[in-house]
């Protein structure tokens, strides 16, 4: 049986890739798990610095898996659902200590899109679809998606992605900020990669401190946030990474950065 998610490490960057290319990287119990414990290797490898993730095949996915189980058939608690496999994934994406980019290279729709907005950098191919695809089958969006869209695209645009419920391209998703970066097709993941692999060579503590610092940010007042920036950026200036950047300008030469 394949994998149903490829876990590959090359020059620092892990990459994830799900791994259902028949049912559009459909999300079921087995692809969640395997997702989680993905995150959790490549958090914890001191090795990996970067964490990619993006989809086989021609979608990103296509959100919980339809066909598994007894989604559907009045199941008694999807919440539970979510508590147990979602929440723990998309608080793992946020609360790594590592960079999560996300590669999307073709349909995202569902949670499949709450997955791709919890990554750091969004990178999508030209082709690629944005859906929130929820209400359309009578659902709520779930796995993020209310918390991450009115923060990224404002209430306006947020409320109109949820009801509306239409097919976002890529370009227009890069025009109204839910992707950082569109790329033709060919050129998604060997961008995403070099990117991740730059990475990968920079200052990693700084961002996760960063990573801390903006997770807390949109639910705080100015100077409640301030005090939180003041407080990582005392641990940041602390670091061997910090002496060696000043050290590296002084000198004029390029830093190499240990990660603490
Ligand atoms: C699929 C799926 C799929 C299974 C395509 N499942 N097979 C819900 C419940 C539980 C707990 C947690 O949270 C959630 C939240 C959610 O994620 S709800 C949203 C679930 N996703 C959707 O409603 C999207 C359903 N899919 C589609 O609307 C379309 O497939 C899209 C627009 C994504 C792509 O359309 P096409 O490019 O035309 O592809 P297709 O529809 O022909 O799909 C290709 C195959 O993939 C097909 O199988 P087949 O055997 O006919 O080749 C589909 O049945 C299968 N597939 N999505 N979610």
């Amino acid at each position: 049986m394949n994998e149903p998610v490829i876990y590959h490490l090359e020059q620092r960057v892990a990459t994830l890739t799900l791994n259902r290319p028949e049912v559009l990287n459909a999300l079921d119990e087995a692809l969640l798990m395997e997702l989680q414990d993905a995150f959790t290797r490549a958090a914890n490898d001191e090795t990996v610095r970067t964490i990619v993730v993006t989809g086989a095949g021609r979608a990103f996915s296509a959100g919980a898996d339809l066909d598994a189980g007894n989604v559907g058939n009045g199941e008694p608690d999807l919440g539970e659902r979510l508590r147990r496999r979602y929440h723990p994934l998309i608080r793992a994406m946020r609360a790594c200590p590592k960079p999560v980019i996300s590669a999307v290279n073709g349909v995202a729709a569902g949670a499949g899109m709450s997955i791709a907005l919890a990554g750091d950098v969004v990178f999508a191919a030209a082709s690629a679809l944005f859906l929130q695809a929820f209400t359309r089958i009578g659902l709520i969006p779930d796995a993020g998606s209310t918390y991450f869209l009115p923060r990224y695209v404002g209430e306006m645009r947020a409320r109109a992605l949820a009801i509306l419920a239409e097919k976002l391209p890529a370009a227009e998703a890069e025009r109204i900020g839910l992707v950082w970066k569109v790329l033709p097709d060919e050129e998604l993941l060997p961008y995403a990669l070099t990117t991740a692999t730059q990475l990968a060579r920079q200052p990693t503590r700084a961002y996760a401190l960063a990573k801390q610092a903006l997770n807390a940010s949109l639910d705080n007042d100015l100077t409640t946030q301030l005090e939180i920036e003041a407080v990582l950026q005392t641990e940041a200036g602390r670091s061997a990474d910090f002496r060696e950047g000043v050290a590296a300008f002084r000198a004029k030469r390029a830093p190499v950065f240990k990660g603490r």
